[in-house]
């Protein structure tokens, strides 16, 4: 393609001169003309914004080196379609792949500021609720940083996850307001704008459908730019906004009725409001359809467009487009292709499926049922008409497919078809997923074998082919280089070339293992950051905690299938021991959790609610005092993720075996050089292959044992009866040992471990779990001992980068290669 030259030819895109008089002088620059504002009246924020505006150049001109070279090369590109992006403060971020770090925090200096300051001041974009989101943002980051074209596609939520503070124990939701003060890293794209449709009615002309009287709203662009680690590259971030297609209701505005239509205008700008704060449950409310819709109508208008500014047909856009499902929230876009293609474009149905199968893949997140998505018939046909007829006319080709294979099993059609009769007529959105695309992936070992083994068992045998895992990963840049400058320290002294550029080198530290200087100087680094968390307990929370205990943390959504209540069950243990025998050695500990619940899940918020009570109870007994302390740590987010996770000695990953995906807060503890004790549940059983089991403390049934167990018939009784330890700790949650004002207040929770067959069986695993803490305890008492094991934990987790997992995507399943960069 011929350029012109917008540019003077000796323009250079690599932004010489960062050194911080340079970058000095463009903040201040930015800071007065920009900002607007004089450096002697100017704020923290104001100083925020100037110095991001400052760095936000360097991103742009990446950019614009990166836009040259993909429109060059025209190259095969994956579009990443997901609900949530849980992409974290963006400034530190940028100024790490810049490589300007120490330089700007000089500059600040020089001004009279501190970077954490600075940096802490930005707002923490909450639009996702834990590790689905989260993931998705170390996907992005790695497939900039390792050069591959693509861009995320999501929602710009008005409000973002909730923000939680403990009030008398319990948790309390006030709505998180994160565009309060703007967003500077987003560009909006005035002209980019979709209209979406919703509702009306289908006509049948011909052979043509028409989708007829709908109501409509606008899908406004709003672009993030995504930096790569130390690469003149960049991806985009894209986020719809909806907008009213009226400004306001002129008819309405001219009666003199000013507020209803504004009203009105506000209720169609509600499917971009608010993130569901549902994590792995389906909420199935008709909002999350509708905000689902408008996510993947505007992506796929989108991406059509793009396709049709460089090709005149769309019967090359398997070629050009990968399109990627974050599990089954976007598979809308499915039905949404082959709706523009047949019905806009006039493609035959054959040819339109044809294409669609060859475009679209998938990731799984969850096997447990309450996060399956289904959608009844008749809400679908009421919002999307056009979209349920074409679900109809896949299924029947499917469908026919299926029988002409099996013709004597008409069992099996009645499990594979989409539509599920048994249960009220529902769409299962999985079912569709797997049918239409080309490629299904689970995120560890385990849970894509459990997956073909059980949820998908029909399909595997169908498309035996499409089937495979891609185990999740971290990236190195968020979760060592920022979280954890003093390891990085430590890194950079002892190992060869740049591991945050390639994780796998951190095996280089094997050979370290009885080399007392590196042993202390990662036990140095724990250290410090574990006073740099106890600052920040003090500061919050008003609690003191002392860095010489252990800290044993268990950071993540409150979930039942996470068991946080397992691991009450052992802080309380505890307590009994130490009150029991006050004058037994004991390895003093400091237990710590945070995490949300979801507004609507009662037990998850009894939890956190019994979680307080046991902390206040313990925290106020003399007899506990420099042996065991609780804290509950409000408002888990990912730049709290970033302090807490380089502090903690032991991770907590007790799911039941067979529930936890993949988990990937495990990773992040470990290669930050914490001990795991964990159940051998999701990418837990991988880290083991690792680290080896004498590096990691694994306790409780395996998946297998759990089925059986659950299929004999699981009796909590029989654990409770004949284990007396158990026992009195059950039977101080009932009688309100820790709720003395209300002594009542946690027999649900007691009826539901003891009486109603705890689906997540605690019971059984509680005596194996106990023991391994007890293991955990003399580990820790011998330093050296417990110095290695985090060496060689650290060491041997190089292969949970998210590089490696996206540069497996890229080979397996969307075939793209890095762009050729001048
Ligand atoms: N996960 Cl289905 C979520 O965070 N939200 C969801 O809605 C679903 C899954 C998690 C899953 O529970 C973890 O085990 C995974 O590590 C994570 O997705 C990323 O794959």
């Amino acid at each position: 393609m011929e350029h012109v030259n917008y540019l003077p030819s000796n323009f250079n895109y690599n932004s010489p001169g960062a050194t911080s008089d340079a970058l000095k002088q463009s903040i201040v620059y930015k800071l007065m003309f920009i900002v607007g504002k004089h450096p002697e009246v100017a704020d923290k924020h104001d100083w925020l914004n100037a110095t991001l505006f400052a760095v936000r150049d360097r991103i742009v001109e990446r950019q614009l080196n990166a836009t040259t070279a993909q429109l060059d090369q025209d190259s095969r590109q994956v579009y990443y379609l997901s609900m949530e992006f849980l992409i974290g403060r963006t400034l530190s971020n940028v100024l790490i792949s810049l490589n300007i770090y120490n330089e700007i925090a000089e500059a600040l200096k020089e001004l009279g500021l501190n970077i954490d300051d600075i940096v802490n001041e930005e707002d923490d974009p909450g639009l996702g609720n834990g590790g689905l989101g989260r993931l998705a943002a170390c996907f992005l980051d790695s497939l900039t940083s390792l050069g591959l074209p693509g861009r995320g596609y999501g929602i710009r939520y008005d409000y973002g996850m909730f923000t939680q503070k403990i009030i008398d124990g319990q948790q309390v939701e006030s709505p998180d307001n994160w565009l309060e003060y703007g967003n500077a890293w987003e560009f909006k794209r005035h002209h980019l704008r979709y209209k979406i449709k919703f509702g009306g009615r289908i006509q049948q002309e011909g052979n043509k459908t028409k989708w007829l009287d709908t109501e409509h709203i606008l899908a406004c662009a709003y672009d993030q730019l995504i930096p790569g680690y130390e690469i003149n590259f960049t991806n985009t971030l894209r986020l719809w906004r909806a907008q009213t297609s009226k400004e306001i209701n002129l008819g309405k505005f001219n009666q003199g009725n000013y507020l209803e239509a504004v009203a009105e205008k506000n209720s169609s700008e509600n499917v971009s409001r608010v993130l569901y704060p549902n994590d792995s449950t389906d909420s199935g409310k008709e909002l999350r359809l509708r905000q689902e819709y408008f996510l993947v109508s505007a992506t796929i208008q989108d991406i059509l467009r793009r396709h049709l500014k460089i090709h005149d047909t769309f019967t090359n856009l398997h070629e050009k487009a990968a399109i990627h499902l974050n599990d089954t929230h976007p598979v809308l876009a499915i039905p949404e292709l082959i709706r523009i293609l047949v019905d806009e474009h006039k493609m035959s149905f054959q040819d339109a499926w044809t294409i669609t199968k060859q475009t679209f893949s998938y990731t799984n997140h969850t096997l447990m049922s309450e996060a399956l998505e289904t959608w009844p018939v008749d809400m679908l046909g009421r919002v999307l008409p056009r979209h349920l007829q074409i679900i109809f006319d896949i299924n029947d080709v499917f469908l026919q497919a299926v029988r002409d294979r099996f013709p004597n099993d008409t069992d099996l059609l009645g499990r594979v078809s989409i539509i599920d009769e048994a249960h009220g007529r529902k769409v299962r959105m999985a079912w569709l997923a797997v049918i239409a695309c080309h490629k299904i992936n689970g995120v560890s070992a385990l849970h894509s074998q459990l997956m073909v083994d059980s949820l998908f068992a029909d399909f595997a045998k169908i498309y035996p082919e499409r089937f495979c895992n891609k185990t999740n990963g971290v990236t190195p840049r968020r979760w060592i280089a920022l979280a954890n400058p003093s390891l990085s320290k430590v890194f950079d002294t002892h190992l060869k070339g740049n591991w945050r550029r390639d994780l796998s080198l951190l095996a280089g530290l094997n050979q370290f293992k009885n080399d007392e200087n590196v042993l202390n100087a990662l036990t140095e680094s724990k250290l410090e950051n574990k006073k740099r968390l106890a600052n920040y307990i003090a500061e919050h929370l008003n609690t003191v905690v002392n860095p010489n205990c252990l800290f044993d943390v268990q950071i993540k959504r409150i979930h039942e299938y996470k068991r946080q209540l397992l691991n009450v069950l052992h802080v309380i243990t505890r307590y009994n021991r130490i009150i029991q025998d006050p004058d037994a050695p004991i390895v003093p500990r400091v237990v710590i959790f945070a995490g949300k619940a979801a507004s609507s899940y009662y037990v998850a918020k009894q939890i956190i609610h019994l979680i307080n009570d046991v902390a206040q109870i313990i925290n106020n007994d003399p007899r506990a005092f420099n042996k065991l302390k609780v804290v509950f740590i409000p408002n888990y987010s990912v730049s709290l993720a970033q302090i807490v996770i380089p502090a903690a000695d032991l991770s907590e990953q007790i799911s039941l075996a067979g529930t936890e995906a993949s988990g990937t807060g495990n990773m992040k503890f470990a290669l930050n050089g914490a001990l795991t004790i964990g159940t051998l549940d999701g990418a837990n059983v991988e880290m083991l292959e690792n680290v080896g089991d004498e590096n990691i403390f694994i306790f409780g049934n395996t998946a297998e044992q759990v089925e059986a167990l659950r299929s004999k018939g699981y009796n909590p009784r029989e654990f409770f009866d004949k284990d007396e330890e158990l026992r009195q700790v059950l039977s101080q949650i009932a009688n309100g040992t820790f709720s003395p004002f209300e002594p009542h207040r946690y027999m649900g929770l007691f009826d539901n471990l003891v009486n109603f067959g705890d689906y997540y069986q605690l019971l059984a695993d509680y005596r194996s779990y106990i023991d391994m803490q007890d293991e955990v305890d003399k580990h820790y008492q011998n330093k050296d001992k417990w110095a290695q094991s985090v060496l060689s934990n650290i060491a041997n987790m190089g292969y949970f980068s998210s590089d490696r997992t996206i540069q497996e995507y890229a080979d397996d399943i969307w075939k793209i290669k890095p762009v050729n960069l001048a």
